[in-house]
């Protein structure tokens, strides 16, 4: 065997109490059904499945403030961050499948802890910056960026399940794609940190060539550094990825989304990535689900190196007549 450019790891956290929908913690099965490890393994990288994550139920969990199951998403992302941290820092890039939005906290957290200098490309209809007394819903998926940006800590309360976690980000460290549906005390964290963001009428304006260009000169102009990216299935259209607990219309193409995968792969700095949101339980057929799993292994796949023009590593020469 020839020696592959990049080792790969893929690990499933099969986890829903950062939101009230039944369902998401399927999406690691999903998504593998529908051919990942495959798919993987035809590119230029080795893959090694760590299988999944097992989450503990606790069996009191009450609200704080509004925070719904704060110590089970606390204790889930505790362990997420020390499997994160050890596969990142055995070398390999690595893949998460989730689960609800709340796991990037431990995602994030424990890549951090191996590469202290990443920055952070977040995917998204929604900014998933809300503070516990921002929150509209109390639901944890809606709140993991405000756990990771130093100049938020004094606006986040003492929550129980939460206190292995520290800031890790700055303002400055972060871009997002895809926004549409932004409440109003994240709308005014964007706007009072100055965080970079292209909302989905910035990608009709500029283009999603122009907005990549603009993501990687804000990131990593003055040097090159891990990227983390954090990709929530939302972000696509519903028409394109039905299966997903809080659709927004108006979303990402598959051409878009894809562009945005392939730039972030081009860089070659790509360094640990996420896929999350899938819910098998919503789609309303088969072919919904399927489609929204098949999309996810599109994310991935061209996230670490598939390419639309086809790939020339194993053909040496053109076959000569027989
Ligand atoms: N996600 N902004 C809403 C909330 O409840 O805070 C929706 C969050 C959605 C989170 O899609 O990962
Ligand atoms: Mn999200
Ligand atoms: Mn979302
Ligand atoms: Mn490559």
């Amino acid at each position: 065997q020839q020696s592959r450019a990049q080792s790969v790891a893929v690990l499933g956290a099969p986890f829903s109490r950062g939101q009230k929908r039944r369902g998401v913690e399927h999406g690691p099965k999903f998504i593998r059904d529908a051919g990942l490890i495959e798919r993987l393994s035809g590119l230029d990288c080795t893959v090694h499945d760590f299988g999944d994550l097992s989450f503990h139920r606790l069996e009191k969990d009450e609200p704080y403030m509004d925070v719904k199951f704060p110590r089970t998403v606390g204790a889930a992302n505790k362990m997420l961050s020390g499997a994160v941290s050890r596969a990142v820092g055995a070398g390999h890039t690595l893949v998460m499948l989730g689960g609800d939005h709340s796991l990037a906290i431990g995602s994030v957290s424990g890549h951090a802890e191996q590469c202290p200098d990443l920055c952070l490309i977040w995917v998204d209809a929604h900014a998933d910056v809300n503070t516990p007394e921002t929150s509209p819903s109390g639901n944890l998926h809606g709140q993991p960026v405000a756990f990771m940006l130093k100049e938020l800590q004094d606006k986040m309360p003492d929550i129980p399940g939460f206190s292995w976690t520290k800031p890790v980000l700055s303002s400055r460290d972060l871009v997002y794609i895809g926004l549409r549906d932004v409440d109003p005390g994240e709308h005014h964290i964007l706007k009072n940190l100055g965080i970079q963001y292209f909302t989905m009428r910035d990608i009709d304006r500029l283009g999603i060539q122009r907005v990549m260009e603009v993501t990687f000169d804000h990131l990593l102009a003055r040097k090159q550094r891990p990227i983390h990216l954090s990709f929530d299935i939302d972000a696509f259209d519903p028409s394109l990825a039905p299966a997903t607990g809080t659709p927004v219309n108006g979303g990402l193409t598959y051409r878009e989304g894809i562009y945005i995968t392939e730039e972030i792969h081009n860089t070659g700095l790509l360094s640990a990535m996420d896929l999350v949101e899938v819910n098998p339980v919503l789609g309303v057929n088969r072919e919904a689900v399927e489609a929204t799993a098949s999309l996810a292994v599109d994310v991935i796949a061209s996230s670490l190196g598939q390419t639309r023009e086809g790939a020339h590593v194993s053909i040496d020469e053109i076959p000569p007549v027989k």
